[in-house]
């Protein structure tokens, strides 16, 4: 198949799943073209990938750039030339709607390509459910030849807040296990844990709804039964206010922040604990992704994460916002080797469910199906 891929090409999640799947896509000898405003962070050469820049300009008339318009003329230009047969859009705001305007003109030239939208998260329960969005939404969510979300959770979210009357098919997130170790780097544990310290780490783009303070408070209650250390990976709105709360608590030789990285699962893979304490979230690729580490998860117990990090298995799932039950089941999992085996373990078998093996044939499956549906 010929399908095209919009998504945001930067370091959140949806832009990871839109990424590794195109790439699993390609690999499997589907061509797979990319339209997004820069090349996506994880995005590889691949003889099967293209990529097309969504170029906005920058005339002086428009104080807010129409990006919309120009990705749709794009996805009209790459559609008609490169023949795809379905285009895939993720996160819908506003890819969905752009995608839907791109169908309709192609349509008016005779030619008629589907689109599937896959809704990630805060395109329902946070920027979505702005009023002044929600007609826009729910109407190219309807158009969409098919629409799925990242987890069940997101699912009943997107009902609940949108009065949509379609199908949503639940396909979660995935990853890959092959690419994904438990190989500790004895120069990275030596670097950061050199007295044989508990390693936790957090992975976010720092946003408030992540709630890294949580991350850091209950590392600081912990520290206070059991040596250990944290790293924290990446950055966004929320990093300045933390670093200066770990330099107001001099915190700092026991901190870590490591900023933004391409490849985030290689410093995982030498940690102990994977902290995700996030007020809402839909999935939670990245306590996925250490969880395919061999990595158990403290998160909250909240969103799509209790059908990810199952409770007493792969890790503890916490009420948002406790960080002192963050702290004690942190210390339950790590108390001492045997427990913490048993949940490195968990955490492997876990991920082993969401394996790109099992996921990818459900999103071909789905093309199939609205392609065909659309040729009858
Ligand atoms: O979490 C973010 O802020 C980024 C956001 C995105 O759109 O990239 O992530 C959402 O999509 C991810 C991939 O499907 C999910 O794993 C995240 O849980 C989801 N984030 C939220 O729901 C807050």
């Amino acid at each position: 198949m010929r399908i095209g891929i919009v998504c945001y090409p930067t370091f959140g999640g949806s832009g990871v799943v839109a990424t590794e799947l195109g790439m699993a896509l390609a690999e499997k000898g589907h061509i797979v073209h990319f339209i997004t405003y820069d090349r996506p962070v994880r995005l590889r050469d691949h003889p099967n990938v293209f990529y097309h820049e969504v170029r906005v300009s920058d005339y002086p008339l428009f104080d807010y750039q129409p990006y919309e318009l120009v990705l749709t003329s794009k996805l009209v230009d790459v559609a008609k030339f490169e023949g795809l047969d379905l285009m895939h859009v993720h996160y819908a705001i506003p890819h969905a709607s752009a995608a839907w305007m791109a169908q309709r003109i192609l349509a008016s030239q005779g030619i008629f390509v589907p689109f599937v939208t896959t809704l990630h998260g805060t395109d329902i329960t946070l920027v979505g459910r702005d009023p002044s969005f929600e007609p826009v939404i729910t109407f190219s969510m309807e158009r969409s030849n098919a629409v799925t979300a990242v987890s069940e959770s997101l699912k009943r979210d997107t009902y609940q807040h949108f009065p949509l009357k379609r199908d949503v098919v639940v396909i979660p997130n995935f990853v890959c296990t092959d690419m994904y170790k438990h190989t500790p780097d004895p120069a990275l544990r030596a670097r950061y844990a050199p007295n044989g310290e508990k390693l936790l780490v957090h992975v976010s783009n720092f946003r408030a709804v992540k709630r890294v303070e949580d991350v850091v408070g209950m590392f600081r209650i912990l520290r206070e039964q059991l040596p250990v250390k944290l790293l924290l990976i990446g950055d966004g709105p929320e990093r300045q206010r933390i670093e200066t709360m770990c330099r107001q608590h001099q915190t700092c030789s026991v901190i870590h922040f490591l900023g933004k990285m391409t490849r985030p699962e290689e410093v995982m893979a030498s940690c102990d604990l994977f902290v995700l304490p996030s007020e809402s979230e839909s999935f939670g690729l990245a306590a996925l992704e250490a969880m395919a580490c061999g990595v158990p998860v403290v998160s909250s117990d909240t969103g799509g994460l209790p059908e990810v990090n199952i409770h007493g298995v792969s890790g503890l799932l916490n009420p948002v916002g406790d960080t002192r039950t963050m702290a004690e089941n942190a210390f339950l999992i790590l108390k001492d080797e045997a427990s913490h085996q048993r949940y490195r373990d968990g955490a492997l078998e876990q991920a082993k469910r969401f394996d790109l093996h099992h996921i990818l044939p459900r999103y071909e499956a789905l093309y199939e199906q609205v392609v065909a549906e659309v040729k009858a």
